[in-house]
């Protein structure tokens, strides 16, 4: 690519760079692929939650086998955490979700969840209720208020501070059977991210600076390719 050739682009790019605001398209803030372990994440029921190397989409993948009666969640480490207002109305957190197994008893299966908690306050998205299935879906959450139910405190003040993101991972409610024969969700390719949109009038100001900036950078170097 080269600014002869996409003169528009090659601009819109030189504005990103020499302003050094952010560029207008979707960025990764933080992923987890499993497939050097459970990479930071962690449970509230440890002896339950498995790291499987192989089987994933693709790779390794987070394993939860029922063995108890309590509720299993699965917590983000410090990449998922933090300050997420840049996230606010445009950003999304995506996962791939398998209920495995649901076991011998099925007293009732809850939805797919996200809670999001901090000084701020609790928030917490419903997804559908998942079905039993050897197929990977794919869940996309967005970072809508709309989309969420807040708890306590309010959407802004929850996201400036997320001191804890945890995904649902027990969804059946296999009563008091045993320890054995009981549900098995999987869950891989959790993504964070982050889709920033400068609104239009800096865009214009930005562009007029970036003209500026082009061609006084054009005078200097005729040619810049960007492979
Ligand atoms: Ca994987
Ligand atoms: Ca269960």
């Amino acid at each position: 690519m080269s600014f002869r050739t996409y003169p528009i682009i090659a601009l819109a790019m030189t504005v990103a760079g020499f302003s050094g605001i952010p560029q207008a398209h979707a960025g990764i803030v933080a992923f987890s692929g499993f497939d050097q372990g459970l990479e930071g994440w962690t449970s509230n029921t440890p002896a339950e939650v498995k790291w499987q190397a192989a089987g994933g989409n693709p790779g390794g993948f987070a394993q939860f086998v029922d063995g108890s009666s309590g509720e299993t969640w699965f917590d983000a480490p410090a990449p998922f955490l933090g300050n997420l207002g840049a996230m606010n109305e445009t950003g999304t957190i995506s996962y791939d979700h398998r209920l495995v197994q649901i076991g011998s008893q099925n007293n009732g299966i809850v939805p797919l969840e996200v809670r999001l908690s901090g000084p701020g306050g609790q928030a917490f998205w419903l997804g559908t209720i998942p079905p039993e299935s050897t197929l990977w879906n794919s869940i996309v959450v967005p970072f809508q208020q709309s989309a969420w139910t807040v708890s306590s405190g309010n959407w802004d003040a929850i996201l400036a501070d997320v001191t804890s993101l945890r995904i649902r991972f027990e969804h059946v409610d296999n009563g008091f059977r045993g320890p054995t024969n009981r549900e098995t969700v999987t869950i891989d390719n959790v993504t964070l991210t982050a889709n920033p949109v400068p609104e239009p009038a800096s865009i214009v100001s930005l562009l007029i600076a970036g003209a500026l900036g082009a061609g006084y950078r054009m005078r200097r170097r005729k040619r810049i390719d960007v492979s």
